[in-house]
Parts: structure tokens; C-alpha cells; sequence
């Protein structure tokens, strides 16, 4: 590089990121053919619009790119465009339909309540509090999400620290939420998608997925699938998915329900979901889309659609129960008692260390990890009373369930010093 300042910085940082161990469970190693689509020339074109359908001229390549990133993305998770549908609550489907041009997942959240919420304060999101292990973008007052709709705020259960599908029922009918979001950033169980359908249909809500940390799994096999129960998925497409920062939503092509969609047509029975997604993603909420990361994402998809890639994912959840497995023996807390998925939570107070000491005391021993809340966390999200750690990024760097007990001794070690 001519700029030698930024190439230091680069180098610097491609030093760090070999030099630790990285347990951080919303992260991973891309490829290089992923690092090369994102740097490519893609990123001097200009594209608003969908293909077929775009603002400026020269965009016969981008169009290709762009198609080329959805075909792969139905196919990694086996879903047909054409191939009618049913869904439990009886509404016929056309198949699915799939925006790759979300700049990354809060803004692909973003767009769905714009597209299926009303916009006058009115529209009631029922999502995961965060710190039970939602995400901001799940109605979060802090987020838009929380600010331009309102927030039906559910939790796991304090007994079991796991969902309580009964209890969700419950606040649905009370609250009669408009769409209810499943999927999470720090929950370590397998998610029943068949329940939240069961959920939703009886309150007439939309069941919007976001799998953004465990897509990967799904398509390698190894988290059952969301897609014969849910109407919306979104996925970011840098986590377990191995892909470049960005996001993808996933719509059934079926009509809106009615009464339940507000946004563009007063006539909801006659809107197809996909129209009312893709005018939120654009022109509702951005501009150009980022072809180079949309190519990049079609690399990632490529790579997610190999055999190797289901091992891959069967060992991210392998390893995962490895650590936590290794982690309770050595005496410590593991939220909810283990994990189903790539992600554990240690209550790391519970033997007196905070969550920020403790990720402070790993990151000085080269592991690096996030400071967590905890179901009902007495501490605050700045010094909360554990850590989440995930094994995506050192599953890709080839670590096993082996490496995985070697690890845990490290941490021990490192927390009790
Ligand atoms: N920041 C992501 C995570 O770490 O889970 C969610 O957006």
C-alpha cells in the first residue's frame, strides 16, 4: 500500500488477531476469496435500485453479482422462490423471496418493522429484553427499534434460565403483539421455532426470525431451521455464516396480514410481504448498496454450501459443549446449565469476579471475550456479573474439543489468579 500509515494499522491488527485466542461468539476468520470480492472494484459502482431494476446505468455485472448472492442464499438454506409454501396458520406461500442488500443487521431489522409496523407509535414488537439475551434492535429503547415502536419485553424463565414457551403465550395474548422476534445474541439453547409459530398464529402476529448468530449452524445442519414456521428471516453474515459484515432478510412471498400492515397500501389483504421489504431496505432506509460485500457474502455462501462447512458447524457446537463442559468442572457457574449452540454464559460472579474484571483478566492473558449480563443480573451492563464466550472464530482455526478442555484450564487459571 502507498499509505503506509493505514498498512501499519492493518498489520498491526492482522498481528493482534493471530496472537490471541478468540472466543468472542459474534465473530469469526473470513477466506481469503472473501477478503478478495470485498476489495474488489464492485465497490465503485453505484447500484440503487434491485436488479433489473436500477437507478444508473453500467450495472449489467452488478445485476449477475447480485443474483448470483441470491440464488446461493435460498440455496444454503434449501428454500425455493418458485416452490408454493404453506404456513401453519393455513396462508398460502409462493416461496421465498431474499434481500441481500441490508448493510448490516440492525439496519435489516430496522427495515422489516418499517415494513410491517405502523409508523404512528402504535406498533408493538415483542422481543427478548437484552439482558436475557435479546438483541437492541428487538425493541430496546435505546435502539429505533425501541424509540418508533413499542417494546413487549419477554425473558427466560429465573428456574431454568431457559425459555418458558408457556409464559410467552401468555404475554402475547395479554399484549397482542404485531410481529414477535425469536433468535437472540446471548442464548445457549435450541430455539423451538414450531412453539413461536404456535405463538404467533394465535394472536395473528408476524414471526420475524433473526439467526444472525446461529445462520451458520442452521446451514450446516446442526440448529434446527426456522424456515417452515417463520414469515420473516433476518441474518447478519459475519457470524457463524463466516461471511463480510452485512445482512440478508428472507421473505415469504405471501400477502400481508390483514390489518397488519400499514405502511404503503391501505389495502393490507392485497401486499405481498417481499414488496413491502424490499421498499423498506430501498429506498425506506438506504441508498447504494455495498456490491463488494454483497459479492463477498455470495463467497461466503459458496463456501457455506461444501461439505466441509456442515463439519465445520458440527464442530462449533461440539467444541462449545467441550468448554462449558470443562468450565462447570472446574467450578464454574454456565448459565442454564451447558449450551445447545456455539455460545456459553459464565456466571463469573458467582465466584466473585465481575464480568469486566474478568474480561479484563483474559484479555491481558491473550483471550479475548465479551463481558455479559446474565438473566437477572443483579451488576450493571457495564460491570455485569459474567462473560459470553463462543467458539466460531478458533472452531475455524481448526481448535478441538481437545484444545477446547486445554482453554478452559487457561481460563480457570487466568480467573482465579
Ligand atoms: N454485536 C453482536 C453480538 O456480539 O452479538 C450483536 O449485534
Amino acid at each position: 500500500m502507498k499509505d503506509k500509515q493505514v498498512e501499519k494499522l492493518i498489520k498491526k491488527e492482522e498481528k493482534r488477531e493471530k496472537a490471541v485466542v478468540n472466543l468472542i461468539a459474534s465473530e469469526n476468520y473470513v477466506s481469503d476469496d472473501v477478503l478478495r470480492a470485498l476489495g474488489s472494484v464492485l465497490t465503485n459502482k453505484y447500484a440503487e435500485g434491485y436488479p433489473g431494476r436500477r437507478y444508473y446505468g453500467g450495472n449489467t455485472v452488478i445485476d449477475e453479482v447480485e443474483r448470483l448472492c441470491q440464488e446461493r442464499a435460498l440455496k444454503l438454506f434449501k428454500l425455493s422462490s418458485k416452490k408454493p409454501a404453506r404456513t401453519t396458520d393455513g396462508v398460502q406461500s409462493g416461496g421465498w423471496h431474499v434481500n441481500v442488500q441490508p448493510l448490516s443487521g440492525s439496519p435489516a431489522n430496522i427495515a422489516v418493522y418499517m415494513a410491517l409496523l405502523p409508523h404512528d407509535g402504535t406498533g408493538r414488537i415483542m422481543g427478548m429484553t437484552l439482558s436475557h439475551g435479546g438483541h437492541l434492535t428487538h425493541g430496546h429503547g435505546v435502539s429505533a427499534s425501541g424509540k418508533f415502536w413499542k417494546q413487549i419485553p419477554y425473558g427466560v424463565s429465573k428456574k431454568t434460565e431457559r425459555l418458558d414457551y408457556n409464559e410467552l403465550m401468555t404475554i402475547a395474548k395479554r399484549e397482542k403483539p404485531h410481529i414477535i422476534v425469536a433468535g437472540f445474541t446471548a442464548y445457549p439453547r435450541t430455539i423451538n421455532w414450531k412453539k413461536f409459530r404456535a405463538i404467533a398464529d394465535a394472536v395473528g402476529a408476524y414471526l420475524m426470525v433473526d439467526m444472525s448468530h446461529i445462520a451458520g449452524l442452521i446451514a450446516g445442519g446442526a440448529h434446527p431451521s426456522p424456515f417452515p414456521y417463520a414469515d420473516i428471516v433476518t441474518t447478519t453474515t459475519h457470524k457463524t455464516l463466516r461471511g463480510p459484515r452485512g445482512a440478508v432478510i428472507f421473505v415469504r412471498k405471501r400477502k400481508a396480514i390483514q390489518g397488519r400492515t400499514f405502511s404503503t397500501s391501505s389495502r393490507s389483504d392485497l401486499v405481498l410481504l417481499p414488496d413491502l421489504i424490499d421498499k423498506a431496505v430501498f429506498p425506506g432506509l438506504q441508498g447504494g448498496p455495498h456490491e463488494n460485500a454483497i459479492a463477498a457474502t455470495a463467497v461466503a455462501f459458496g463456501e457455506a454450501l461444501t461439505p466441509s462447512f456442515k463439519v465445520y458447524a458440527k464442530q462449533v457446537v461440539k467444541n462449545a459443549k467441550a468448554l462449558a463442559g470443562e468450565l462447570q468442572k472446574l467450578g464454574w457457574r454456565v448459565v442454564s446449565g451447558g449450551t445447545d449452540n456455539h455460545l456459553m454464559l459464565v456466571d463469573t460472579w458467582a465466584n466473585g469476579v465481575s464480568g469486566k474484571e474478568a474480561s479484563e483478566k483474559l484479555e491481558r492473558a491473550g483471550i479475548i471475550v465479551n463481558m455479559n449480563t446474565i438473566p437477572f443480573d443483579t451488576r450493571k451492563p457495564m460491570d455485569p456479573s459474567g462473560i459470553r464466550l463462543g467458539t466460531p472464530a478458533e472452531t475455524t482455526r481448526d481448535k478441538k474439543e481437545a484444545d477446547m478442555k486445554k482453554l478452559a484450564a487457561k481460563i480457570d487459571r487466568v480467573l482465579r489468579g
